[in-house]
Parts: C-alpha cells; sequence; structure tokens
C-alpha cells in the first residue's frame, strides 16, 4: 500500500466541488486516511513548493495556494501516487482530458483545482507538511472488493 497527498485548491473550495472531486478518488477504489479543511500560510507554501522556488510562476502560485481554504487529503491504495495523477489529469484544465478532474471541471492555465504528489519522495514529505499529527489508520472494508484479496491483498 502507498499514500499520497491530495489538495483540493481555493477554486475547488470557492466554486463548491469539492464532494465531486473527493467523490472521484473514492469511486477509483482509494481509501481516505486523512481529510481536512485549513488555510495555507506563507511558509507551509514555501516549503510545499520548495521545487518551484525559481519559476517564473512561483509568486503567483503561493498568492493563489493562500488565497482561501484548501481541503488537504491523505489517500491510500496499491499504486496510488500514479492513479490520483492519472485521475487529475494534465496541469492545465485547457489542456487536460476529458474524464480526468481538471479535464471536466476547468479551463484555465492556473487555478487547476487539485494537486497530488508526484512522487513516493514528494508524497512522504508532503503528508509530513500536512498531516504532521499522522493519518488515520483504519479497516476499510471496500478493500475486499476493490481488490482480489487472492492475487493483490496477499501479505
Ligand atoms: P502539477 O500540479 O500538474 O504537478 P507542476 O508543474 O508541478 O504541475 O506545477 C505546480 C503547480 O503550479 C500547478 O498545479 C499550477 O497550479 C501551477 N503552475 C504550473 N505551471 C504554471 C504556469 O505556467 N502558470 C501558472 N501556474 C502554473
Ligand atoms: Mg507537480
Amino acid at each position: 500500500m502507498e499514500r499520497t497527498l491530495i489538495l483540493l485548491k481555493p477554486d475547488a473550495v470557492q466554486r463548491g466541488i469539492c464532494g465531486q472531486i473527493l467523490g472521484r478518488f473514492e469511486q477509483k477504489g482509494l481509501k481516505v486516511v486523512g481529510l481536512k479543511l485549513m488555510r495555507i500560510t506563507p511558509e507551509l507554501a514555501a516549503r510545499h513548493y520548495e521545487a518551484h522556488r525559481e519559476k517564473k510562476f512561483y509568486a503567483g502560485l503561493v498568492k493563489f495556494m493562500t488565497s482561501g481554504p484548501v481541503v488537504a487529503i491523505a489517500l491510500e491504495g496499491i499504486d496510488c501516487i500514479r492513479i490520483a495523477r492519472n485521475l487529475m489529469g494534465a496541469t492545465f484544465g485547457a489542456d487536460a482530458a476529458p474524464g480526468t478532474i481538471r479535464g471536466d471541471f476547468g479551463v484555465s492555465r492556473s487555478f487547476n483545482l487539485v494537486h497530488g504528489s508526484d512522487s513516493k519522495e514528494a508524497a512522504e514529505k508532503e503528508l509530513k507538511l500536512f498531516f504532521p499529527e499522522g493519518v488515520l489508520d483504519y479497516a476499510y472494508d471496500a478493500f475486499a472488493w476493490v481488490y482480489d484479496p487472492i492475487e493483490e491483498l496477499k501479505k
């Protein structure tokens, strides 16, 4: 099992589509192990987007991400980092394929609704930043039918 950090960005919260976006991840079969509405401080934004510090869009990105509340979500599942990124679609709504979150809900080249960790290393770092208290470990009954228990859930 792998874990990833998803953020529903301020545009998703203000447009009232957080439920629909969270539903995309749930219906795919990913388990929610952390969920909270929160405000990102400039310090947290700086740590989260450290890799983009030199990019020309960095200042605008930090302003956007701190402009209103976000929903932080920790997801769990086999290969969930890659699966969540596929559900999100290409970075800009204008380019993202129909059927993906960005492809179905937006057209912007900067307001793109959702963040997802892009590697194991990023997921580990980002989960610590957004869920320093840790995530919730609990038995998720859906996994018994989301996965083949003999082939996929064997220890
Ligand atoms: P990703 O979110 O698909 O991984 P990244 O290239 O890692 O895309 O960029 C991080 C975030 O920075 C994007 O989700 C988007 O909000 C913002 N961003 C990326 N490129 C641009 C740009 O050219 N203009 C404005 N914002 C951008
Ligand atoms: Mg990225």
